[in-house]
């Protein structure tokens, strides 16, 4: 018999998941009980339709960040305590959040833990994070984020269970009280559920008739290592030099695991220095990529537009599925809806964050989706997938190269030939004061409100409309509001403003540009040249250097 305690606790302000997940410092979730009223709050929030805590199934993953050991025997303790039956736990705690998402769905999960504060650097100083995804594979909606901060506001009793350590680095099976353990490879799966879903004799075919062709792949130290290690080295057989940074580390060997051009910076140096065809990385917890190639840079807004363009010629799983429409986040650039209008399909605009696209997929109406934080991902799972993209991408590159010769930047081109280029940017702003960086959107949206903004000229530039952006869920009516101030001009172009829900100290402000050019000879231009007097406008609308105190961002994508 497993005794269970009963301990007297207080709630803790701001368990507010964010964007995705709850992202904290370290050391907050180190406060006694704070991890443990957390956990507590995510097991009475299982919704009703997917069973709820009591002899549930879960799945246990993460990235195995600084402080995921000290997490999953709180998870064992709390789970036992509520009466769950199962945990699948990856060894170590380690799953990437696609995997997890795979597994979720494959083994019909209650639902899913993920361990990870994605991209945000890890460490004793950094970042830890927690995730509850629900029976579809996909990051709990609002409804259920909300209940989850509901019971963390009035939490006052743990129910832990007095159970000893769990050895989480063998593989195999334990049984804890009344509760099993299953510890499984986390990789394993995934590497078949890819196998369905590509042709890799195409892809090894094309690495073996171009054998100049040099591909490097960069896991950052995060999650993806193991995975990208056995994809392109024991599968396709490429040389160990076409892997880096693969193994994961607690805290991303110091860096922030973020594939950027600014923090996936030692990617880039190598590609250009080395003349490599073909550069990807992927984040923390795997589910971001970032394609580039020879002087080369794809910004996830293109590559989701090119990804469908190519779909049902280059990858068997859409060749079988076909593909049922197409969905971006709001802030990503337009090109995927032109794709769509080209291919006759359904596409939708939904908030920023990967939960706004499971009801969807759920609904069989969006097989292929983006976001321009380099989240790309289909509905082979319910979370964007960055090594499905890189997959998706040598898939493309095998396809084209059948008949001609073509690499990253030809592949753009083309795109741009058939559809325009939509130039995007993104400027971040990184721990800037809370209140005045609320104090700036307030002031935009107050101008929405009393309609000051449409009709107003600045510069070149007249805007048409402006709203604070508001999704309708079409499936289940649900309806979010303030997702981002957005600024529509009449040639097209957007500006759009808002705050990150990731960060874990201060706030985040981003700014989103874009602009759309059907005159070819702007095709090849810098995308910063090009957007320049777009970003001067949204400066001067929004009084960014005023409210921030900042003249530069800190990341510009
Ligand atoms: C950011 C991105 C968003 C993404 C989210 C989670 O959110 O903008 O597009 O879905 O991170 O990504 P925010 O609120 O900080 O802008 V991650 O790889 O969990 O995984
Ligand atoms: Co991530």
């Amino acid at each position: 018999m497993v005794n269970i305690q009963t301990v007297a606790t207080q709630p803790f302000e701001g368990q507010k998941p964010g964007t995705s997940g709850l992202r904290k410092r370290v050391k907050i979730f180190q406060q006694k009980n704070y991890t443990e009223n957390f956990i507590q709050s995510i097991l009475e929030a299982i919704p009703e339709a997917d069973g709820g805590a009591k002899g549930a199934t879960l799945v246990i993953g993460g990235d195995g960040r600084y402080y995921s050991d000290e997490v999953l025997q709180v998870i064992v303790k709390c789970s036992v305590a509520q009466g769950v039956s199962k945990l699948i736990v990856g060894r170590n705690g380690i799953v990437s959040t696609p995997a997890a998402s795979n597994i979720i769905r494959k083994r019909k999960a209650t639902g899913g833990i993920l361990l990870t504060a994605s991209h945000n650097p890890g460490g004793p100083d950094n970042d830890f994070g927690i995730k509850y995804n629900c029976s579809n594979g996909g990051p709990a909606p609002e409804s259920v984020t909300n209940k989850i901060y509901e019971v963390s506001k009035t939490i006052k009793e743990l129910k832990l269970a007095d159970v000893p350590k769990v050895d989480f680095s063998k593989i195999g099976t334990q049984q804890v009280g009344d509760m099993t353990i299953e510890i499984i490879d986390g990789v394993a799966d995934y590497v078949d559920l890819m196998k369905e879903i590509f042709d890799f004799d195409a892809i090894k075919s094309f690495f073996a008739k171009n054998k100049d062709f040099k591909m490097l792949f960069d896991g950052m130290n995060g999650v993806t290592g193991p995975y990208g290690y056995r994809l392109f080295v024991e599968e396709f057989g490429l040389p160990e030099s076409s892997v880096m940074r693969c193994t994961p580390q607690p805290d991303f060997g110091g860096g922030h695991p973020d594939p950027n051009l600014t923090y996936a910076h030692d990617l880039v140096e190598a590609v250009n220095s080395q003349g490599i065809d073909f550069g990807a990385a992927s984040d923390g917890d795997g589910d971001r990529n970032m394609i580039i190639g020879k002087n080369a840079f794809v910004t996830p807004s293109d590559s989701v537009a090119i990804i469908a363009h190519y779909a049902k010629d280059a990858i068997p799983y859409f060749k079988k599925h076909g593909v049922n429409g197409l969905a971006r986040s709001m802030p990503t650039s337009q090109a995927v809806d032109l794709v769509a209008k080209k291919l006759g399909l359904e596409h939708f605009e939904v908030p920023t964050g990967w939960k706004f696209f499971g009801n969807l997929m759920d609904a069989g109406r969006c097989s292929i989706c983006g976001e321009e934080s380099f989240g790309t991902g289909s509905d082979h799972i319910r979370e964007k997938d960055g090594l499905w993209a890189v997959l998706a991408w040598l898939s493309i590159l095998a396809h084209v190269n059948k008949d001609k010769t073509m690499g990253v930047q030809d592949i753009l081109q083309e795109h741009y030939k058939i559809y325009g280029r939509n130039f995007f940017s993104r400027y971040d702003y990184e721990e800037v004061d809370g209140q005045r960086a609320d104090d700036m959107v307030k002031r935009l949206s107050h101008q929405i409100e009393k309609n000051e903004l449409a009709g107003k000229k600045i510069g070149d530039f007249t805007i048409d409309k402006a709203d604070d952006f508001e999704y309708l869920d079409p499936i289940d009516g649900s309806v979010s509001k303030h997702q981002g101030i957005r600024i529509i001009f009449t040639d097209g172009s957007r500006i759009i403003i808002r705050l990150s829900g990731t960060g874990s100290q201060g706030a985040t402000v981003r700014l989103y540009v874009e602009k759309y050019s059907n005159d070819a000879a702007e095709y090849p231009k810098d995308a910063q040249v090009g957007l320049k007097p777009l970003i001067d406008v949204a400066l001067e609308l929004s009084e960014l250097e005023k409210f921030t105190g900042r003249k530069e961002p800190t990341v510009i994508t």
